[in-house]
């Protein structure tokens, strides 16, 4: 991913101006969520949809950068909460103490929240007028936004929590967990690649295809995390012990076995890339992130 550099800096810049210097624990712990070492997938995603269809690269940057970065603070957001004891209850992540270990549950919440607020600030202030179109700013921050709420990764948690007893015992079955993944994991990858070829120049036409390959490519991504989580990797499938077919949590490699899994994520994986038919050549870079996607190692 060489785009990392550039996505780092960007996104260190969101939080920099610290008032008073130093002292400033919400912005250190928004600085500390989002320097955590992500794969920054999403912004990826969402700079080489816009290289598609803009004129330059240098273009599909200058169009998508502010969008791509706010789409990393959603995702960074998503997980502190997502770690909260109220929610996963987790201690580690990427292999460093969670948010809200660090900083406290109240820090973890009111940073995960000043992330939410100033990623729909830079798309809107940062993103150049005279370049892009206000109608098309306007039509990604309702994407970005409607791929948050009820209809997003909110309800896709709700269901999450509800499928693991939460509010009692219930029986979980394929159509949860795709609807799960849908709304949390697939709905903010759509969003991420349609919104990059919108600020990119594309046509409805050309947007609806993006939408459907990045559906396709966040259940790929999700159907691949849950394999993660039991084998440690997505190949080597028989080779690895696996770890944990029966705990609470529902999954893929659960429902499906785990050859069977790995059958739906090569699945999924290929009829993503038929949507990219129509874009030749152009498509890629999305054609390596599908396969980056499914055959990654966390
Ligand atoms: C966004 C307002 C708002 C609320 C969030 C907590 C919650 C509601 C949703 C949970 C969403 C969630 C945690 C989805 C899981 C998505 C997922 C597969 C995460 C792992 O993504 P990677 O592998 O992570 O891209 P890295 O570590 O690379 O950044």
């Amino acid at each position: 991913m060489s785009k990392q550099p550039v996505l780092n800096a960007m996104l260190l810049e969101t939080v920099v101006s610290r008032d008073p210097p130093n002292t400033d624990l919400v912005s250190e712990c928004m600085e500390y969520s989002l320097m955590a070492g992500g794969k920054r997938v999403r912004p990826v995603l969402c700079l080489a949809a816009a290289e598609m269809f803009a004129a330059s690269k240098e273009e599909a940057e200058e169009a998508a950068l502010p969008t791509a970065i706010a789409l990393e603070m959603i995702h960074t957001m998503s997980l502190m909460h997502d770690d909260l004891p109220s929610m996963d209850n987790d201690d580690l992540r990427r292999g460093k103490p969670t948010s809200h270990v660090k900083y406290g549950e109240d820090l973890a919440i009111l940073a995960g929240d000043g992330l939410l607020s100033t990623s729909f600030q830079w798309i809107a202030e940062k993103t150049p007028q005279d370049k892009v179109d206000p109608s098309k700013i306007l039509d990604v921050i309702a994407r970005v936004s409607g791929c948050v709420g009820a209809k997003g990764l909110v309800g896709g948690q709700v269901l999450d929590l509800l499928c693991e007893g939460k509010r009692g015992k219930r029986d979980v079955t394929v159509d949860d967990l795709k609807w799960i993944h849908t709304h949390k994991t697939a709905a903010l990858l759509v969003a991420s690649v349609a919104c990059g070829a919108i600020l990119g120049g594309a046509n409805e036409e050309e947007v609806e295809a993006c939408e459907k390959f990045a559906l396709n490519i966040g259940l790929a991504f999700q159907v691949a995390d849950d394999i993660l989580d039991v084998t440690g990797t997505t190949e080597d499938l028989g080779k690895t012990a696996a770890k944990d077919l029966d705990a609470d949590k529902t999954t893929y490699p659960k429902l499906l076995g785990l050859d069977g899994a790995r059958a739906e994520a090569v699945r999924l994986t290929e009829e993503a890339k038929g949507f990219m038919e129509p874009f030749g050549d152009r498509a890629i870079p999305l054609l390596a992130l599908a396969d980056y996607i499914i055959d990654r190692k966390n």
